[in-house]
């Protein structure tokens, strides 16, 4: 019998947004007409060692005028995505909301002085998505007392970038994380957090004291709200909702909690005007149907430019990913692993019927329409077989090494064709 749990939705859902967006979206990857330093738009304060009160005056030109919340929902809901994740503060400090804990804010600081978060809040619950928030809990460059990573200055003097010590880390961790988290919680009610630790040594700031005390502090507020496994890269508590694979990184196995992997469509999260290496729409439909077919999900992320649009490479992919899940949702949303082992010719997601039939989706990627496709393992009664996208009736010949199945001609035309075969439930 199957128990229901909070983190059901985020299971069933698969797929959502992920934004990075903030100060470093105007410079876009370039400083003083350099290409910056580190590859990730985001991390320019930190990559070129940028001095605080330089960087921070990047508030004064942040006024992205074509910001529309309802816009960039409606992108995410035209791709198919259920949930939405923003960087509310990322590794600068910076914060797109009002928040009294800094006045280094959207409100405070910028000309363009409008709640970000209020508004995309508000248009999340106009298109029925699910807001998350990224917060950087571990990392905050402000100088009140956030730790700063050594990851990429190892070598280097650290002039400005020295790790804080033990009491500049309380007094940031009570003063500003702790309150803004709080502030989060209560001002947009979001349905999840995802915190950001990658690397050991954020253990010694991020304890398993301080971890306990952000995750009773939200569930405090909103038992349901999910965290992520994030909160603490070495020793994440049992308590955490889901797991977050490495940047990028598509597992092997599938795994006991629900579990997800953020990835980006070129290579920096955050917009980089230098950044052309964009990855193909089929290229990223198999990777959110590879993690499905392991019971994960995938969070698509976009850095929208310093005037508030996506760039058109990001919506073109964000549209074509859309008119595929149009017609192939059904193999996605709300499905389970593959009960089979891998196949060399793609990937399989399964849903068991009430009835007491499985559908299994064959995704075909590596096919020769008019020949026969082995499914290995597929022993059971197939009682129906037909293209998802076209409803082309399939023939099917099973055996004790498995199913045969005879893939039309017509597969040739469809990209990556999805094949649902309905079986008999054998126990
Ligand atoms: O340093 C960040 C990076 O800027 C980005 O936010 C990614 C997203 O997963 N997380 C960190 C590196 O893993």
């Amino acid at each position: 019998m199957s128990t229901s749990s909070i983190s059901d939705w985020f299971a069933h859902d698969r797929f959502g947004m992920f934004i990075h967006w903030g100060l470093y979206s105007n410079p876009a990857g370039v400083w003083k007409g350099e290409k910056a330093k580190h590859s990730y738009s985001e991390w320019l304060q930190g990559g070129n060692r940028i001095p605080r009160e330089e960087y921070q005056k990047l508030t004064e030109i942040f006024d992205p005028t074509e910001f529309n919340a309802e816009e960039w929902i409606g992108e995410a809901k035209r791709a198919g995505m259920k949930y939405f994740l923003i960087t509310a503060k990322h590794h600068d400090g910076f914060a797109l909301w009002p928040t009294k804990a800094s006045t280094y804010n959207v409100m405070d600081a910028t000309p363009f002085g409008r709640d970000i978060l209020g508004e995309l809040a508000e248009a999340c619950r106009k298109f029925n998505i699910k807001l998350g928030f990224y917060y950087s809990h571990w990392q905050d460059w402000e100088g009140t007392g956030g730790d700063i990573c050594s990851v990429h200055m190892e070598g280097e003097d650290g002039e400005g970038y020295q790790h804080p010590c033990q009491t500049a880390f309380a007094e940031y961790w009570d003063k500003k994380c702790l309150v803004q988290v709080r502030e989060l919680m209560e001002n947009y009610s979001p349905a999840f957090f995802w915190f950001d630790t990658w690397s050991e040594d954020s253990y010694t700031m991020i304890t398993d004291e301080r971890q306990n005390e952000l995750i009773d502090l939200i569930k405090e507020i909103d038992p349901a709200c999910l965290v992520n496994s994030r909160i603490q890269f070495l020793k994440p508590s049992d308590r955490v909702d889901f797991l977050s694979m490495m940047d990028n990184s598509y597992p092997e196995e599938g795994f006991d909690k629900p579990w997800e992997t953020s990835g980006t469509l070129n290579h920096s999260w955050g917009y980089h005007a230098l950044d052309f290496d964009w990855k193909s729409s089929e290229q990223l439909i198999q990777y959110l149907i590879g993690n499905a077919s392991l019971g994960g999900n995938y969070q698509l992320n976009v850095g929208p430019m310093g005037t508030g649009l996506f760039q058109p490479a990001a919506i073109r992919r964000l549209r074509e990913i859309g008119a595929w899940i149009d017609v192939n949702g059904e193999s996605l949303y709300g499905t389970q692993a593959s009960p089979l082992g891998k196949m060399p010719w793609g990937k399989i997601t399964s849903r068991p019927l009430e009835n007491g039939t499985t559908v299994l989706y064959l995704h075909l990627w590596e096919i020769q329409p008019d020949t026969a496709l082995h499914v290995e393992g597929l022993t059971a009664n197939v009682v129906e077989a037909k293209v998802l996208e076209t409803g082309q009736s399939v023939t099917t010949e099973s055996g004790a090494q498995g199913t045969w199945v005879q893939l039309p001609a017509e597969l040739a035309t469809l990209g990556l064709p999805v094949i649902a075969v309905v079986v008999e439930r054998t126990a």
